[in-house]
């Protein structure tokens, strides 16, 4: 008895000691300040670590096997049992639209614009925005799918009609680890842009966040395909995104735009960004802004020129850059009236009637390869508004789209049937 219990704690002690190293790397002692870790000095690598044994360590990117399913051919499978349903019928998938769950699924349909989810959410502000992903595919509240039409009344197209689209699934996230999940979801994304399709073109990706981290992944993504220096980016936002620091941390949902500087990916020209108010950037930032040849459009210069003025600008300036282009949509770019449902509001900002024209607009009227839509929360609201309106940012962003294929490519294109009722 005796000796075993001296051999069970010879066993513990070996353990703890074994343990001891990794606990004091990340300061789980519980011991007081003096005996907290030192602080990280300069060329110092903290390393928080992971256990590599535990069986779940690569489960979250581990795909199941699909080779166990009954066997069917490549392509979109509709999981919707009916030709038409309301809204709020039917298994919740992007507008209803049919699954893929392979590259070759997009390959064999020809689709042209594949929508996911990223549940990033490890980026502070309020979290909650990992429930974004779903709060738009159950955001329909009007209309309906199927054979149901559903023309955008401003210009009288129907991108459901006019575009083969598909719900891709989510992304693969370490929800405790953004640092983790962001080569994951880069590869993800890269799986759907590298789909040729037989015209030539490469599928478009929609990316429905999540919080702003994503934006590293996904603009990384498209350069990966597009190359270096091919890809611009514009950012709708009320703030930069572009913080260097933050605990240590490479990346959170503050920092992308300085991840894809840092890297090469996207160089400061290629950048426009709108919307900016509020207190960040901060006087350094925007002197590092100008230093690297950003061009922005804050609301001060709404306030003062007008949002038409500043809208023409953008959408010039997004057509005199590199080939591609990725919108970057952060939902708080729009006034927390209409938004109260994200991490980070910020009063003063766009109505929902300016956001729609110029995603629109941008779509219809310039080359864009991706578009995400970032930094919804439903958890901080109760109301269905801030899913409603999120749901017809995309649906903005897929009738531009389709316009652009229609070649509905004019400035500001509006429906002759819809302008005016025709007695001028
Ligand atoms: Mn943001």
């Amino acid at each position: 008895m005796l000796r075993s219990l001296f051999r069970i704690s010879v066993v513990l002690v070996t353990l703890c000691a074994l343990a001891l190293p990794a606990f004091a790397q990340i300061g789980l002692l519980d011991e007081g300040l003096e005996s907290a870790p030192a602080p990280i000095r300069k060329g110092e690598k903290p390393v928080i670590p992971l256990d590599t044994e535990d069986p779940t360590y690569n489960l979250w990117h581990t795909l199941r096997d699909f080779g166990k399913d009954p066997k069917r051919e490549p392509g979109v499978i509709n999981v919707q049992k009916y030709n038409m349903g309301f809204s709020w019928m039917g298994i919740p998938t992007f507008f209803h639209l049919p699954i893929a769950l392979t590259p070759e699924d997009l390959k064999a349909s020809q689709v042209e614009v594949a929508i996911m989810g990223a549940y990033t959410d490890m980026s502070g502000g309020m979290r909650g925005a990992q429930f974004g992903p779903n709060a738009v595919r159950n955001s329909e509240v009007y209309g309906g799918w199927g054979i149901v039409k559903t023309p955008h009344m401003h210009v009288m197209v129907d991108p459901f009609k006019e575009m083969v689209m598909a719900d891709f699934g989510d992304a693969p996230i370490d929800i405790m680890s953004t640092e983790r999940s962001v080569h994951a979801i880069r590869a993800f994304v890269r799986q759907a842009v590298e789909v040729k399709l037989d015209d030539g073109r490469h599928v478009i990706p929609i990316i429905v966040g999540g919080d702003h981290s994503l934006m590293y992944p996904d603009v990384a993504a498209l350069v990966d395909v597009y190359g270096k220096g091919n890809v611009g980016v514009i950012h709708f936002d009320c703030h930069y995104d572009a913080g260097k620091y933050a605990f240590g941390h490479l990346i959170n949902h503050g920092m992308p735009v300085y991840r894809l500087i840092e890297e090469g990916l996207v160089p400061g020209k290629n950048f426009i960004q709108v919307g900016l108010r509020g207190y960040y950037p901060d006087e350094e930032s925007f002197k590092w802004m100008r230093e690297n040849e950003f061009r922005y459009h804050t609301m001060a210069e709404v306030e003062d020129r007008g949002w038409k003025a500043v809208v023409e600008d953008a959408i010039k300036e997004a057509n005199d850059g590199p080939k591609y282009l990725f919108i970057s949509f952060d939902v708080d770019v729009v006034d927390p009236g209409f938004f109260p449902g994200t991490g980070t509001p910020e009063p003063g900002g766009l109505t929902m009637r300016e956001a729609t024209m110029i995603v629109r607009r941008l779509c219809a009227e310039s080359n864009v390869v991706g578009f995400e839509l970032v930094e919804l929360n439903p958890l901080v609201d109760p109301t269905y508004v801030s899913a409603m309106n999120a749901n017809r940012l995309v649906r903005e962003a897929l009738t531009g789209i389709a316009m652009r294929k229609m070649g509905l490519t004019e400035k500001h294109y509006l429906s002759p049937l819809t302008k005016d009722d025709g007695r001028k």
